[in-house]
């Protein structure tokens, strides 16, 4: 089930006033800013906007997203851009040389998906002789979905050695702003109202967070024609799930031969990340994933044995 997608600005301090100082920069010299995703959802990125003064449009301003492990550490460096996955290279706009004025400039992303609760580093350079110049601001303030976790870093050496900061120590972050889409459909907090995941408010066996994650309209749909299903099939037997489309669920189609409750943990034949797509579990011989068009579908071939199969959903 998909539903209209709505613009969001993730974060931005374009606002906040220019610094009058000169943050300006070229070949060999790389500045950066890293910005962190809500704790849910997947944004679907689609732009930057950076305020730049084009001293000298010879060669173009890139900007690339990394994605870094952890949050940045301004004391050790850890975490910093050179640390991270190349995400994206943007597109860059069409620049016109204008060394008195800060102009907002738009880099256009071809739909990155931004995973939750992860740092992107916004790193800058360029590559020849044209030189740039990256508004900065003396505020620590920042608007947007995901508040105000804000670091910048600065390259000297093409991003071999970094430098980098948070928003309070050095009290001037370079201005942007990120643009994305927000995840389609609800959170589980809007669609149950805070009702809690475990309890099941109408009684009809299946609890709100599992209502949720099976695609219930809301938290009094009757759901148990939701369930999974599981059926023999050639050569053994396929559990499948119709709808699996929550953007903060966590999704997991575990086995157990025992029931016990701590077996099902060290049985995962499938798993969806919050966000993500259905890959293979923890056990994999004679175990087949079939994504289906909003769920999924796992064949087992190993016969056999008995074993018990379960869908567990949380949120991460
Ligand atoms: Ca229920």
């Amino acid at each position: 089930m998909q539903q209209a997608l709505r613009p969001a600005t993730l974060v931005s301090n374009l606002a906040e006033a220019d610094s009058a100082g000169t943050a300006e920069f070229g070949e060999g010299y790389t500045l950066a800013s890293a910005f962190k995703t809500p704790a849910s959802g997947v944004y679907t990125l689609t732009g930057i906007i950076l305020p730049l003064k084009v001293v000298n449009n010879e060669s173009p301003l890139v900007v690339r997203i990394y994605s870094v492990a952890g949050t940045p550490d301004a004391t050790t460096e850890a975490n910093n851009p050179g640390t991270g996955t190349l995400q994206a290279t943007l597109s860059s706009p069409a620049f016109t040389v204008d060394g008195a004025h800060f102009v907002n400039y738009l880099f256009t992303s071809a739909g990155l998906s931004l995973q939750p609760d992860t740092w992107y580093w916004i790193a800058v350079d360029t590559v020849g002789n044209g030189v740039y110049d990256w508004s900065y601001t003396l505020s620590s303030s920042f608007s947007g979905t995901s508040g105000t976790s804000v670091f910048n870093g600065y390259s000297d050496d093409k991003g071999s050695g970094w430098a980098i900061y948070g928003p309070t120590e050095n009290g001037s972050p370079q201005r942007f702003e990120v643009q994305a889409t927000a995840p389609s459909g609800p959170t589980y907090a809007t669609w149950s109202g805070g009702l809690a995941a475990a309890d099941d408010a109408n009684k009809d066996g299946i609890s709100n967070l599992m209502a949720y994650a099976l695609g219930a309209a809301n938290p009094t749909e009757y759901a148990r024609s939701r369930l999974a299903s599981f059926t023999k099939v050639s050569g053994g037997y396929q559990y499948s799930v119709a709808s699996t489309t929550r953007t903060d669920v966590l999704y997991e189609i575990q086995v157990s031969t025992t029931l016990a409750g701590s077996s099902w943990a060290t049985g995962v034949l499938a798993r969806k990340t919050a966000g993500g797509s259905w890959t293979a579990g923890d056990i994999t011989s004679g175990i087949t994933v079939t994504p289906t068009t909003d769920g999924v579908s796992v064949t087992d071939t190993n016969g056999g044995t008995r074993r018990f199969w379960r869908l567990s959903v949380s949120l991460p």
